[in-house]
């Protein structure tokens, strides 16, 4: 089914202390997105998913656990790009003989790629990939800039569906909306959805709609509607969370508000490098989660 469209999220993943995926609360994160967040689908192994910091193997067991667990009941996007082109194949192999529904890439990071470069490797997935790609460009974590005739080029690509738009440029999201009606946008910021639902994006794939997806689909649904008031004040409510959420901690606080929703089995602590959640850090989930959720 290649019409993904909604509200996404980027799936977080709970760690043990050793560092191994707390299975049993990952996929209660699942069952929280699709049961009471009511998403139409899951981004697994993007950067919410601490995905740069786990081997090839653990990434696998992700993408198993996630289809195992929705079933065919959302659409799912297997995250497969990083710095090496030969595991981004093998994961994209491996994530399309699930099921999974479409693969996203993340522009390769860390060296400065030239567009020609970054054009090649996803020349290289898809000509080994038999599935539908969404490219990830996220220009403020990779350093990589496209403009219009770049994703022009990457469009042109045989099974390139799509991209996902983490950036706070609003004139070249409605260049890229005007100029490819058919290619797949999605909103990547959650804090700017409203402005991306009116340029008519196709959906929205972010990390807050794990606890934050009932408001989300509202703002889709009043932009769609024409009902802007009601849109800015959703959004105005999704920020007031959104803000107290990246000022206590992304990812922590987004683990804990998810246990705080029932989400209570085993540890949900970050991978390392990425500090676990603190006594301090802590309190102010609880007063987010009572006052802003
Ligand atoms: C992913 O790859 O996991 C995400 O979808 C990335 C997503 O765009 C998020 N970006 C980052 O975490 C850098 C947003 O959902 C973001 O967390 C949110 O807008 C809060 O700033």
């Amino acid at each position: 089914g290649k019409n993904i469209k909604g509200i996404i999220s980027a799936l977080l993943v709970p760690f043990d202390e050793e560092g191994r995926v707390n299975e049993a609360g990952l996929r209660q994160i699942i069952r929280h997105n699709i049961d009471e967040m009511k998403v139409d689908g899951l981004y697994v192994g993007g950067s919410t998913g601490e995905n740069f910091l786990i081997e090839t193997d653990v990434k696998k067991q992700i993408f198993d656990i996630a289809k195992d667990e929705s079933k065919d009941d959302i659409h799912l996007i297997a995250q497969v790009g990083g710095m090496n082109v030969y595991e981004a194949i093998e994961l994209g192999q491996y994530a399309t003989e699930l099921g999974y529904d479409a693969i996203s890439a993340v522009t390769p990071f860390y060296y400065k790629f030239s567009f020609a470069e970054v054009k090649e490797y996803y020349q290289d997935i898809v000509n080994a990939v038999d599935n539908d790609l969404i490219i990830y460009s996220i220009p403020v974590l990779t350093g990589i800039e496209m403009g219009l005739k770049e994703f022009e080029e990457l469009f042109a690509l045989d099974n390139i569906i799509g991209v996902k738009f983490t950036a706070a440029d609003f004139y070249l999201l409605e260049r890229l909306r005007h100029s490819f009606p058919d290619v797949l946008i999605y909103s990547g910021f959650d804090e700017m959805l409203f402005p991306a639902a009116i340029y008519e994006v196709d959906g929205a794939i972010g990390s807050t709609y794990n606890v934050n997806g009932i408001r989300a689909r509202g703002i889709l649904e009043a932009v769609k509607d024409n009902d802007l008031a009601k849109a800015r004040q959703l959004q105005k409510e999704s920020n007031d969370l959104i803000e107290a959420i990246l000022a206590n901690g992304l990812y922590p606080t987004l683990k804990r508000l998810l246990q705080l929703e029932g989400c209570d089995e085993g540890p949900f602590l970050s991978r390392k490098p990425m500090a676990s959640i603190t006594d301090e850090q802590l309190e102010e989930a609880k007063r987010i989660h009572e006052e802003l959720l």
